[in-house]
Parts: structure tokens; C-alpha cells; sequence
């Protein structure tokens, strides 16, 4: 029997910091996970360094869901973004293997496809509304046939979401940058560059905004109200999701689809949310919330009450995360969207990955398993640096969601 015989925890930053865990079994056959928690990554490797590599040496590789479950209730501390993260590479890397031993692409391990591409959106944004619309037109042209808009807020000289570089990068100072917010502001300004870009494209392609936690339950509900006639395919992160019921006051006043879950690490963190039809888009990701076995869970939970996936897809989850979550996605029946930030070129030298991107959609490779490959030495030209996101403050000085 082919056992587990090394594990190894690969810390880089090509273009960002990345987390990955790489699985070798006694046949020779290496299997891949993403371990990446933005602003925390060392948290995670330390945990599956210190505590989860022993446990896997001697191992059975192809005892995935024994695997998860070991590692989850063998821990007694359970759920919470680090736990789940590190199971959620294991597994991974675990699912990378079973496709490659079987010869087949992961996504034929989860019942083949169920459509022919995975429908995504990228980000367009701009310090003003004429750069945001130009952006927005840029992605356009590019093919994409869903586009998240966000636009800095005047008076407080940026806001979430606004893109310096060639790809949107918030970790990016070497401890947090403190951004000011004014909810008032936003709330003012947000709803007009929306139904800009409506007024200038039409209607014939997704709309996208993340309000990234940002406003109470009744300012959600205004917001919500306020841009319906935009059409939003989903406004996204309305309020911090902690307090599940709080999603119960938007709804009572806006048809605004709501996508909640990017941050949220297992299904009894989006449990209400799901089975009170409290949201419309569940965001959880392979990387964050427990692999792809966990992921599937949700999901499978989520198809019981029409809510779609929409998971999460940011340049700080890596082309492993990215092309599992396609595999995923393509197999799903309650598909939604897929977000697809995209990396810097940087990435690309050390995560050679076969998905591809056609006509605004992401096709998974056809090679065993997830199809990504990680060169170890071009990992060596970019060493770890400690990277933090950033915090909000409001005008008065006190510490606001970022
Ligand atoms: C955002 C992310 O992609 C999104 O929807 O919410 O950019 C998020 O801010 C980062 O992933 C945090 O690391
Ligand atoms: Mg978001």
C-alpha cells in the first residue's frame, strides 16, 4: 500500500506571499495544496509544519475523507480560518494525488462536468468614475462577461477594492496600513458610479460590487434599496457575517442579491445564512474553508435552498486554490460565478498552471489531478516577507471593518 512518506511546507512570495503544501507518497506520486491566509501565513505553515506533518507521515493517501476528519476532530479545537486552512491544503494536495494515481482530472473524480466553462469576473476600479469606467471597458474588451466595480470614495482619498498596480494587491505594506473610512461618504457616492457604469455598458453584462463588510444591517438595506436599479448581480460582503441574523433586516427591504463567505471557514459558519435563504451567493473557497471535501458539503447544502456558489478568487489565493476551485466549480450543479483576479507574472514562474481562461470563462487542465506544477527553484528567488492588510479607521479616529 502506498503510504504518505513527506510533507513539506513551501513559504514564497512571487509576486505575493504564498503558503503550499506539497505531499509526496511512497510511490513517488506529489500532490499539491494552497495554505495561503493573507497577513497570516506563517500561522498556517507553523500549524501544518509543527502539528499536522506528523500525523500524516505512514499515512494512506487515498483515505481523504478519514484524512479530514482525523484532522479536524482530532483536534478538539475546531473551525476558525488557520485549522481550516491547514486542513484545506492536506486535502487538497490529497484530491491533486487521488486524480493523478486514478489518471484523471480531478473534476472526473466529483461527477465530471455539469457545464462547458466556469463563468468568472475579474475587478475593474479607478480613483475616479471616468478611470473606473475606462477600466470597466478594458474588461470588457478583454472578454469578460462579468465585471465588479469599485471606485474611491472622494473626501477620504480611496476606499476597498481600488487597484494601484497591474493586479489588486491590499497586503502590501510591511505592517498594517490604517485607511480612512466614512460610511456617509460611501453611502453617497457608491450608488452614483454604479449607475454610471450602467448608463454608459447597458445591461448586458454582470455588475458586481463588494462592499466588503463596511456598513450596519439598515445602512446595508439603503444601499441595497439605492442601487436596484442597477441590476447588481450581487452586492457582496453588505455587512460583517458574524451575526448571521443580521442578514434578516436587508432582506426584508432590497431584492439586491447578497454573496456572503469569502472569510467565513466552515458550513456551520454560513449554516443560517444558507437555510434561511438569508443570501443568494455562498463565496467559500477550497483554500479557506476545509479543501475540497469540506467545500462540497457546503455547497451540496447550499443547492438545497437555491443558493449558488460564488466563491472567492483573489491574487492571495494561489493557482492551486484557484484551479481546484474550478475543478469545483465545473461540476457543480448550484454554479454560480467564479472570481478570477488573476496573478502577477511573478506567480506564474513558480505555479505553472494548465486552466485557462476562453471567451469569460475558466476551463480546468485535462492533466491528472489539479494540473499545477511548483518549481522549487524559482521559489528561491522570492524569499517570504511579512505583509499585512490593512485596517480601517473611521474620521473620528476609531477603528472600523476593513
Ligand atoms: C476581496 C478580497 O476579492 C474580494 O472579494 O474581498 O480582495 C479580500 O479583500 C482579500 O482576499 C483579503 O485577503
Ligand atoms: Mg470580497
Amino acid at each position: 500500500m502506498s503510504t504518505i512518506a513527506r510533507a513539506e511546507v513551501l513559504v514564497s512570495s512571487p509576486g505575493r506571499n504564498f503558503v503550499t503544501l506539497r505531499i509526496t507518497t511512497s510511490d513517488g506520486v506529489t500532490g499539491l495544496g494552497d495554505a495561503t491566509l493573507n497577513g497570516r501565513e506563517l500561522a498556517v505553515a507553523s500549524y501544518l509544519r509543527d502539528h499536522l506533518v506528523p500525523l500524516l507521515i505512514g499515512r494512506d493517501p487515498a483515505r481523504i475523507e478519514d484524512t479530514w476528519q482525523y484532522l479536524y476532530r482530532g483536534a478538539y479545537w475546531r473551525r476558525g480560518p488557520v485549522t481550516m486552512t491547514a486542513i484545506a491544503a492536506v486535502d487538497t494536495a490529497l484530491w491533486d494525488i487521488k486524480g493523478k494515481v486514478a489518471g484523471l482530472p480531478v473534476y472526473q473524480l466529483l461527477g465530471g462536468r455539469s457545464r462547458n466553462g466556469v463563468l468568472v469576473y475579474s475587478h475593474a476600479s479607478g480613483v475616479d468614475v471616468p478611470s473606473l469606467l475606462d477600466d470597466v471597458a478594458r474588461f470588457r474588451d478583454l472578454g469578460y462577461l462579468a465585471v465588479r466595480a469599485q471606485a474611491a470614495v472622494p473626501d477620504i482619498g480611496g476606499s476597498y477594492g481600488v487597484r494601484k498596480g497591474e493586479v489588486y494587491e491590499p497586503a502590501a505594506t510591511s505592517l498594517p496600513d490604517e485607511q480612512p473610512w466614512s460610511t456617509e461618504a460611501y453611502l453617497n457616492f457608491a450608488p452614483g458610479y454604479l449607475r454610471a457604469v450602467r448608463d454608459r455598458f447597458g445591461f448586458d453584462f454582470h455588475l458586481l460590487h463588494d462592499v466588503h463588510h463596511r456598513l450596519t444591517p439598515i445602512e446595508a438595506a439603503r444601499f441595497g434599496k439605492d442601487v436596484e436599479e442597477c441590476r447588481l448581480f450581487w452586492m457582496e460582503d453588505p455587512t460583517p457575517a458574524e451575526n448571521q441574523e443580521a442578514f434578516r433586516l436587508i432582506r426584508q427591504h432590497t431584492t439586491t442579491p447578497i454573496a456572503v463567505g469569502e472569510n467565513l471557514t466552515s458550513i456551520w459558519d454560513v449554516q443560517h445564512l444558507i437555510t434561511e435563504q438569508l443570501i443568494d451567493y455562498v463565496r467559500t473557497t477550497v483554500v479557506h474553508a476545509g479543501g475540497i471535501t469540506h467545500l462540497r458539503r457546503i455547497f451540496d447544502l447550499a443547492a438545497l435552498y437555491q443558493v449558488r456558489t460564488g466563491s472567492h478568487g483573489a491574487t492571495d489565493l494561489s493557482p492551486i486554490s484557484l484551479a481546484a476551485a474550478v475543478h469545483v466549480d465545473i461540476s457543480v450543479p448550484n454554479f454560480g460565478i467564479q472570481e478570477y483576479m488573476g496573478h502577477a507574472a511573478e506567480t506564474a514562474e513558480v505555479f505553472r498552471s494548465g486552466v485557462r481562461f476562453e471567451n469569460g470563462m475558466l476551463l480546468p487542465s485535462e492533466e491528472p489531478g489539479l494540473g499545477v506544477e511548483y518549481d522549487d527553484e524559482a521559489a528561491e528567488r522570492f524569499p517570504y516577507e511579512p505583509k499585512y492588510l490593512p485596517v480601517a479607521r473611521r474620521l473620528d479616529g476609531s477603528v472600523h471593518d476593513w
